[in-house]
């Protein structure tokens, strides 16, 4: 109960979309793709998977540096960072012996971007959390183009997520929580993810988008805020734009005045209902954090500084 109170504390972390759609930016063919949301471009601009699996083989990215963007959580006043270790598009952020269309495997960069960053959270005493994605467009029953964007998981793809989240929970240290996102699991299935999580790691809190209501904390829609105390740990997962979370490069971004108000608000409304405000950042394909999204948030930083808690 303890550690589940120390979740609640929280009040304030970093949400990181990042994947080998964050080096598309949101254009195909020279296009903006404006449907559907940019981490999902595959989807949307209609990509077969070959020609999407070849964009692996750009990712390099020089720019992307674990400690700094650690520190930049930190300067916002974030006590936690959640990464997607894997999107709907299948490709995985971390080495995983299950697959190769994974960042070491498949793109010149070789590195395993979830250590490195579970790594750095260690250095910084901040928590580290894990994005994973129940639905994986290399099973077609799990295709989101529906228009609900969850059909059933398949006995062999619920086998397949299984074997994934006991690396990312062997491999990387203590994880604070495990953001599962989308599908539709059968009641056998969220409960035996949920399940494991527990056996390997008891202070992993699940999120409530593994379905069947047997999520540790309950997250609500996306951009969504209660407008009352639920009683419940609960989180608000916020982009900077509703219309994506992966990088956009023609995003029209505005001002960052307004941004930091809008987001500050936000923030405040959540904290002070209970809530843990995850805040996300998009970095682009070649790692480095937006300018805009970073001058926001340490604007949020300085003024939790003077008026916040310590
Ligand atoms: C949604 C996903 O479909 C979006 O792409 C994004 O990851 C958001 C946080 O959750 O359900």
């Amino acid at each position: 109960a303890s550690e589940l109170q120390a979740w609640k504390d929280l009040k304030f972390s970093m949400f990181i979309h990042w994947g080998i759609y964050s080096e598309l930016g949101g254009v195909w063919d020279g296009k903006p793709i404006s449907r559907g949301l940019s981490e999902q471009i595959q989807a949307h601009a209609g990509i077969y998977s070959d020609t999407y699996a070849a964009v692996a083989k750009r990712f390099n990215p020089g720019k992307w540096n674990a400690d700094s963007v650690v520190l930049l959580a930190k300067a916002a006043g974030m006590r936690s960072i959640v990464i997607t270790s894997k999107h709907h598009d299948g490709f995985c952020m971390f080495q995983s012996a299950h697959t190769d269309f994974d960042v070491v495997d498949a793109t010149p960069y070789k590195r395993d971007v979830l250590k490195e960053l579970s790594d750095a959270c260690r250095r910084h005493g901040v928590r580290f959390g894990i994005y994973f994605s129940l639905i994986d467009w290399h099973y077609p029953q799990a295709s989101p183009i529906s228009s609900h964007n969850s059909d059933y998981i398949t006995p062999e793809h619920h086998e397949y997520n299984k074997k994934q989240v006991t690396e990312l929970l062997t491999n990387y240290g203590t994880v604070s929580e495990l953001w599962f996102d989308m599908g539709s699991q059968s009641f056998e299935q969220s409960k035996a993810l949920r399940d494991l999580v527990h056996t390997l790691q008891p202070n992993c809190f699940v999120s409530s988008r593994i379905g069947n209501d047997m999520g540790d904390f309950t997250v609500m829609g996306d951009n969504q805020e209660p407008d009352y105390s639920i009683g419940v740990p609960w989180q608000s997962p916020a982009s900077f734009f509703d219309e994506t979370w992966g990088y956009r490069s023609w995003q029209q971004r505005g001002s960052e005045t307004d941004k930091f108000n809008e987001k500050l608000t936000s923030l405040i409304r959540v904290a002070s209902r209970g809530g843990n405000y995850l805040l996300n950042i998009g970095p682009k394909g070649d790692g480095a954090v937006v300018d805009f999204e970073k001058h926001v948030l340490l604007q949020m930083g300085a003024w939790l500084k003077t008026n916040g808690e310590a």
